[in-house]
């Protein structure tokens, strides 16, 4: 949907750190439709890119004039002759003002320089903007002399934002290349402060309770149960030691921590069962006969939930599911 695109990129990104992040859109859609989310997404600076294809006109819909057409155009066949206003706005300088990271405006003219550019900008930790000036040679056909009136940015991108701003409020909107680079931190969340509220998420998984499974067998006596506990609890250590490896192998550190530390929590549990069963002969349950609803017991973790990119947040889930 118009004007969303950011906000709905933010969130994506915030879930999913993981992620290389790419919004795109037009200038009516970014700069108007979704002015808003523009400003506030330069001003929270999440570690993502915005590429905007600006024509300086709403095309799509037939020709009115956008926050970034020119002064007096006089084409604009839907737009009212009052609406025509003498200055365009920079969005470029907005982006600056707001406290985007990384500033570049390319040509579509030029695809190379144009996909370095893009290249940079994903690079770029924090909120990236690349204007592209795209031609509408529908609506706006005197734009095909954009190519010839373009100038590469005659010096280095510059970290001073004052500097910045002088060069884009004088370059006519016509200057391309990499123009501003700043260095404030990206914005992202710890994700782990979301695994504070347990309290909420077990409530979650109690309203779950009618889909808990239980042993196919008839549980005879307090030895057998602790039979089965046992068992249960050797299967979830080594479940969980299972998913540590394969994070491992993937690289994702973080996460095998974290499946590393459930298996030591599952250990305890034997411990408990270990000291309840303290004087007792319990009875040897063979595999077969562990036996639940549907296969697998409650705590052997769904390992087909497991995906190497995963969070620690999805492994919490994945184990409050156990
Ligand atoms: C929220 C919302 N409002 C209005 C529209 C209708 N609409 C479809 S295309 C378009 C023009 C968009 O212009 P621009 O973003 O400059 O893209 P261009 O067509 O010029 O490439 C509009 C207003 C929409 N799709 N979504
Ligand atoms: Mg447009």
């Amino acid at each position: 949907m118009h004007g969303r695109a950011l906000a709905l990129a933010t969130g994506l990104k915030v879930a999913r750190p993981d992620l290389t992040v790419i919004a795109t859109g037009g200038d009516g859609d970014g700069f108007s439709i979704g002015g808003n989310h523009f400003l506030h997404t330069c001003r929270r600076n999440p570690d993502m890119t915005y590429i905007v294809m600006d024509n300086q006109v709403y095309g799509m819909t037939k020709g009115q004039a956008s926050p970034t057409t020119g002064p007096n155009w006089e084409k604009g066949k839907l737009t009212p002759r009052w609406h025509r206003v003498s200055t365009r706005s920079s969005p470029l300088v907005i982006a600056l003002a707001s406290g985007a990271n990384f500033i570049a405006r390319t040509s579509s003219s030029d695809s190379n320089g144009t996909a370095r550019v893009i290249m940079e900008a994903i690079r770029h930790p924090g909120f990236s903007m690349v204007q592209i000036l795209s031609p509408c040679v529908t609506f706006r056909p005197e734009q095909r002399e954009w190519k010839n009136i373009l100038i590469p940015a005659p010096m280095e991108a510059t970290s001073d934002p004052a500097q910045a701003a002088r060069r884009l409020l004088t370059d006519e909107g016509l200057y391309t290349g990499i123009l501003y680079v700043g260095d404030r931190p990206a914005y992202q969340p710890k994700l782990e402060s979301s695994i504070d509220n347990i309290a909420e998420l077990d409530e979650e998984f109690r309203a779950m309770s009618g889909s808990i499974k239980g042993p196919t067998r008839t549980i005879a006596s307090a030895e057998e149960l602790l039979a089965y506990s046992l068992a249960l609890e050797t299967e979830a250590v080594e479940r969980f030691n299972d998913l540590a490896d394969q994070m491992e192998m993937h690289h994702n550190y973080e996460v095998a921590d974290l499946f590393r530390k459930l298996a030591k929590i599952e250990g305890l549990h034997i411990e408990n069962v270990n000291r309840a069963s303290a004087g007792k002969q319990l009875p040897s349950l063979l595999a077969w006969e562990f036996e639940w609803d549907g296969g697998e017991s409650p705590e052997g973790g769904a390992m087909e939930d497991a995906h190497y990119l995963m969070q620690p947040w999805h492994a919490i889930e994945l184990a409050m599911h156990g």
